[in-house]
């Protein structure tokens, strides 16, 4: 069964390969997306390096002039999907945006992490040297344009930019802003590919498109979007995936010789380390999103939550209290780790980001669980990854009561994790 799986990722693949880029599955996300790229790489790294290396070059592309790599480049307009190029309207290179179309917000810094891990496995300096000073630029915008008023701690002022769209993390943001009354009338395009019983809701989505329109409103001008955008939240995804990020460009820059810019990576290390302070929940004993405005913690535990494993950070104590809450959640469902507490009212097994178990993220979990030493559960996490996929075969992302696949499927990033990480072979050789 298991070379058949093996066969079958690297088929699905090269089904979404378009020449250089993957998109995460056919019709429902017809472009290339930020993280799913960077995970895609990871998988093609087991048969083809130098398509791997080609995957990551490829987002580089849509790099904008501030820095910032957005969360989809749109190289080709797909009526498949909403919302498009015309309606985020992002400013040409001309104007310090990109080469081509893009999203105005960004997406998970996986990047440098990849790229270290594309070396370990005996991947070309040449061309990580090639990638190097783009991501230190993506780095430093996410340093000077996602800390709201100075802080230390990173900030997100869209849902989608966390990759976490609709998880109930973000509530308190979304609760406390207004639909714009202006916004353009539009269609989704979501809900005809996929069941809208799993996807985010109508509300949900007009303000998306609000936060959208204010975007445009000001010229895509980041720095206004975190001063006085309609949503602003703290993220532990993306403080605690650019913390690990940026240890990560550490080494690279040691590995390759850029000691130019040791100095400005270890200044972002030490204010990530201290910025985690600011998503201490103490009531819930763990790291949780927070409303930059009122202060107000989201008060359930989601699968980013454990994700301080992975950026080495946290006190003794606040380690103790997340795997408390890891522990607890994998004794309530059959497959872990869920993206969000089964305890908590808003749990939905099969809602997008309010329940299911999601491959890329139950993948960093588990690395960061392993490297603290918490074996026991960073491998059931994969083994759990396996079992789903085994039952379900390629989904996007998985029930974790019962198993079963939710909305996309043939999915990239569930084909590249299970060739790069949860495949038994591949487990075989890690041992
Ligand atoms: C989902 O997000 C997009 C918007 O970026 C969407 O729902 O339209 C998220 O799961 C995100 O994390 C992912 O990168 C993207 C493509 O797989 O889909």
């Amino acid at each position: 069964m298991s070379h058949d799986l093996d066969q079958q990722a690297v088929d699905i693949l090269s089904k979404n390969d378009r020449g250089g880029f993957t998109i995460p599955t056919a019709r429902l996300y017809p472009y290339q997306w930020n993280w799913d790229s960077a995970f895609v790489a990871l998988g093609f790294a087991t048969f083809d390096m130098d398509r791997a290396w080609r995957e990551l070059e490829l987002l580089l592309e849509g790099q904008w002039a501030n820095g910032m790599i957005p969360h989809i480049l749109f190289r080709q307009n797909d009526p498949d999907y909403f919302p498009g190029p015309s309606v985020w309207r992002t400013p040409d290179a001309s104007n310090g945006g990109g080469k081509m179309p893009s999203g105005g917000i960004s997406q998970p810094p996986v990047l440098a992490s990849i790229i270290l891990e594309l070396l370990a496995q005996g991947g070309s300096n040449k061309r990580a040297s090639a990638m190097f000073d783009a991501v230190m630029n993506w780095h430093r915008w996410f340093h000077e344009c996602r800390t709201p008023k100075g802080t230390q701690t990173i900030a997100t002022i869209h849902p989608w930019e966390t990759g976490r769209d609709n998880c109930p993390d973000w509530e308190i943001g979304l609760s406390s802003m207004e639909i714009d009354p202006d916004i353009e009338p539009y269609e989704r395009k979501d809900t005809v590919h996929s069941a809208a019983s799993q996807r985010p809701s109508k509300e949900q989505y007009d303000k998306y498109v609000t936060i959208i329109k204010f975007g445009r409103d000001h010229d895509w001008d980041q720095k206004v979007l975190t001063r006085d955008g309609p949503f602003v939240m703290f993220d532990p995804g993306l403080h605690f995936i650019l913390l690990r990020a940026d240890r990560d460009l550490l080494m690279l820059a040691e590995r390759l010789g850029r000691n130019d810019c040791v100095a400005e990576i270890q200044g972002w290390i030490e204010t990530g380390v201290a910025g985690v302070e600011t998503l201490w929940n103490p009531e819930l004993k763990a790291f949780c999103a927070r409303d930059v405005r009122s202060g107000k913690f989201s008060n359930g535990f989601s699968s980013a939550s454990a994700l301080c494993f992975y950026a080495d950070a946290g006190s003794d104590e606040q380690r103790m209290g997340t795997l408390e809450n890891i522990q607890r959640i994998g004794d309530a469902v059959q497959f872990m780790l869920p993206s969000w507490d089964p305890h908590h009212p808003m749990f939905e097994a099969q809602r997008y980001w309010c329940g299911p178990l999601w491959p890329q993220m139950n993948h960093i979990i588990s690395k960061g669980l392993a490297e603290q030493g918490e074996q026991i559960i960073a491998d059931r996490i994969r083994a759990d990854l396996a079992a789903v996929i085994g039952k379900s075969g390629f989904y996007e992302c998985f029930d974790p009561v019962t198993g079963s696949g939710c909305i996309g499927t043939d999915f990239s990033w569930t084909a590249a994790m299970w060739l790069a990480w949860a495949s038994p072979k591949r487990t075989a050789r890690a041992a």
